[in-house]
């Protein structure tokens, strides 16, 4: 008697891989924040996207599995719109991924690069899969859906060109906002520091580790990675690090003791939501 279906049979076709250039992607967008978003709408216009936040494109076999990991701590109207834009994009790039929001719990100083050290490891946890992560603040929508939100062979800076930089890169060593990378260029570099609390540097000791491990960033073409931000007042309790100058100095040393591999916190509470897999977490405090 034959064996029970493993072959690919009416019921689970064999899907091919999705195309290089996705073929319905639409280019330029029309990007603003004027009227709040509610979040019911968010879900109404989202309807193929699983509990948690994923996607699995129904036509094509993606080649990466795709985290995407934003750092937060009390901006919902801002995730509102951050959902309602970058879903449809996500989809029509036929990726296969994840939302993942890490948020700090407590009022102590907000601390992005940690958060996302834990959005690698809980990703991973939730999906062993991921192979490609994408790094993004909540308050960023791409303006061109031609900017893909993958991993390649080196690590990836996506905006690139922000509204409120005039369109252009501030200087030639930022890497903030939306960057991405896969599985092996982030523990190449001991993931990201931890030691960053407030405001600055965090990303340009990012770019330090990458350059100091060897890799050179990957950007879009400048008429493509265009982004624009949504406007807010500096957060409470993120007030600019004053230590962030010297710390830039010392990416080399501190790299080796301080990244992935010694990220300590205590994950509250993990909540799977309609558009967005949620993960409160304890992270500590500054020294
Ligand atoms: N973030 C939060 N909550 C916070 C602080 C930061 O969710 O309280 C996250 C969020 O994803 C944000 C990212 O961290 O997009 C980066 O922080 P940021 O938005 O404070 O950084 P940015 O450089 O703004 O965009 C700095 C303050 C600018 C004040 C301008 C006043 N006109
Ligand atoms: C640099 C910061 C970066 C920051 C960038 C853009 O000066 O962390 O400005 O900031 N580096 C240091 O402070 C060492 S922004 O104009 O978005 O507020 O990302």
């Amino acid at each position: 008697p034959e064996a029970p279906s493993a072959r690919p049979g009416p019921t689970a076709p064999v899907l091919p891989p999705c195309p290089d250039s996705p073929p319905g992607l639409v280019g330029r967008l029309l990007i603003e924040f004027t009227s709040p978003m509610p979040l019911e709408r968010v879900q109404r216009e989202n309807p193929g996207v699983l509990l948690g936040g994923r996607y699995t494109p129904p036509d094509c076999t993606p080649a990466q599995t795709v985290a995407v990991i934003i750092p937060f701590r009390h901006r919902e109207h801002h995730l509102r719109y951050w959902l309602h834009y970058l879903h449809p994009i996500l989809r029509r790039q036929r990726l296969r991924y994840g939302i993942y929001v890490i948020n700090q719990h407590g009022e102590d100083t907000f601390n992005r690069a940690k958060l996302l050290n834990v959005g690698f490891l809980e990703a991973l946890k939730e999906d062993s899969t991921y192979d490609c992560f994408i790094f993004s603040d909540v308050d960023l929508v791409p303006m061109d859906d031609r900017n893909l939100y993958r991993c390649g062979d080196q690590p990836r800076h996506f905006a690139i060109a922000m509204d409120k930089f005039g369109f252009r890169l501030p200087y030639a060593g930022y890497f903030g906002g939306v960057s991405g990378l896969n599985k092996s260029q982030f523990l190449r570099i001991n993931g990201f520091p931890n030691e960053y609390w407030g405001w600055g540097g965090e990303d340009d000791d990012i770019f330090n580790r990458i350059s100091l491990a060897g890799m050179k960033i990957s950007r879009p073409d400048i008429r493509i990675g265009r982004y624009r931000m949504i406007k807010h007042d500096r957060d409470k309790h993120n007030e600019p690090n004053p230590q962030r100058f010297t710390k830039i100095q010392n990416t080399k040393l501190t790299m080796k003791r301080d990244g992935i591999g010694s990220v300590r916190y205590q994950v509250l509470e993990v909540s799977r939501q309609p558009l967005f897999t949620n993960i409160t977490v304890d992270i500590g405090r500054p020294p």
